[in-house]
């Protein structure tokens, strides 16, 4: 009996030694020490033993118990250690490594040019305002001054939603909005998607951006048009700018004038950029007609105000040197990526 407990013990030495998990640990406890374990199944023969062998063996088999139990709890611990330490090494995190490079988005050029003319105008004092881009014919023509038969509602030019319905052919309805809403002194800006029935070139699309400005107040007057335009241009395009303004015609204004920019690339003396000419077009612009004030329910003989208009293509076009139009809408990456 003797013999058969030392066996006992020696098994369970080398089984515990191969035990992997926890699991297999418990496995073992209830093999080696429970109720029908190998163990208890020993000492159930104690019956058999003379009285002077059963305490003998009795104390073997206490003795092996506990040994068996250490044994156990040691493992266990090895175990538990063990799975720890795997876990630890599973869930390793070396921040040191470089991150995965993700491609992210920039502004488009346009927008990176308008933000600029926008920030120019918010530090003069002026307002961003926006509006519909499905208008009314009465907003894009009637309250501007420009009659049913002039040429520029012609169907050529203008997309008609219904008969008196139409895409937006410029930003200044915005302003007739907020005219009718609004008691001078206005100060606004109207940048925003205008609308033309033009077939497709390298300068023409039929859906391109237009900036509109505004200044409605007492006593404005053609030197405040002259002056404050002037300031935009140098700030955009650098204090050495010089400008020119030319007589023009506008139904919504009065007078009426363009303003040219002396060629950057030639300095007035007349090259490719110029096309000969020496100076560059750079807006429309004049006194806001008294009769669109009227309709707009601004007293023009309290108020005058002048108005300004540019188109947002042509601006980012020399300022970057783009000769089409037609890659500001393609969305070619190859292009969108040199800004
Ligand atoms: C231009 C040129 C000149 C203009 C006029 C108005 C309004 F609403 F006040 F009458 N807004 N914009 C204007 C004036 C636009 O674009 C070439």
């Amino acid at each position: 009996m003797k013999n058969a407990l030392e066996q006992i013990r020696q098994k369970a030495v080398s089984e515990l030694a191969q035990a992997h998990d926890l699991k297999q640990l418990d496995a073992l406890r209830v093999q080696y020490l429970g109720k029908k374990g190998e163990l208890t199944a020993i000492l159930k023969q104690m019956g058999g033993l003379s009285a002077e062998e059963r305490p003998v063996v009795g104390q073997l088999a206490n003795e092996i118990r506990s040994f068996i139990e250490n044994h156990i709890d040691t493992r266990s611990a090895e175990l538990k250690e063990e799975m720890t330490l795997q876990k630890l090494r599973d869930e390793r995190l070396d921040v040191t490594m470089p991150g995965t490079l993700r491609p992210i988005g920039k502004k488009h050029p346009l927008t990176l040019v308008l933000d600029e003319v926008k920030e120019i105008f918010l530090g003069m004092g002026f307002d961003v305002a926006q509006g519909p881009e499905v208008e009314y014919d009465y907003y894009n023509f009637e309250a501007l001054n420009i009659p049913k038969d002039h040429p520029a509602r012609d169907t050529q030019d203008t997309f008609y939603i219904t008969d008196n319905i139409l895409l937006r052919t410029q930003t200044s309805p915005v302003q007739v909005r907020v005219m009718e809403q609004k008691k001078p002194p206005i100060r606004i800006i109207s940048p925003g998607r205008v609308y033309r029935s033009d077939a497709v070139d390298a300068t023409h699309s039929p859906l391109f951006h237009q900036i509109e400005g505004l200044v409605v107040d007492k006593g404005v007057t053609m030197a405040d048009l002259k002056g404050t335009l002037e300031i935009f241009v140098k700030r955009l395009y650098g204090e050495e700018s010089v400008v020119r303004f030319r007589p023009h015609h506008f139904p919504f204004t009065e007078p009426s004038a363009e303003m040219d920019c002396m060629c950057f690339a030639c300095h007035g003396e007349g090259c490719r950029l110029c096309k000969g000419e020496g100076w560059i077009e750079i807006l429309g612009c004049g006194m806001v007609h008294p009769k669109v004030l009227e309709n707009c329910g601004i007293d023009p003989e309290e108020y005058s105000g002048f108005a300004f208009g540019m188109g947002l293509e042509r601006i980012v076009m020399r300022r970057f040197g783009i000769d089409d139009l037609r890659l500001f809408y393609e969305n070619d990456l190859r292009f969108l990526n040199q800004f």
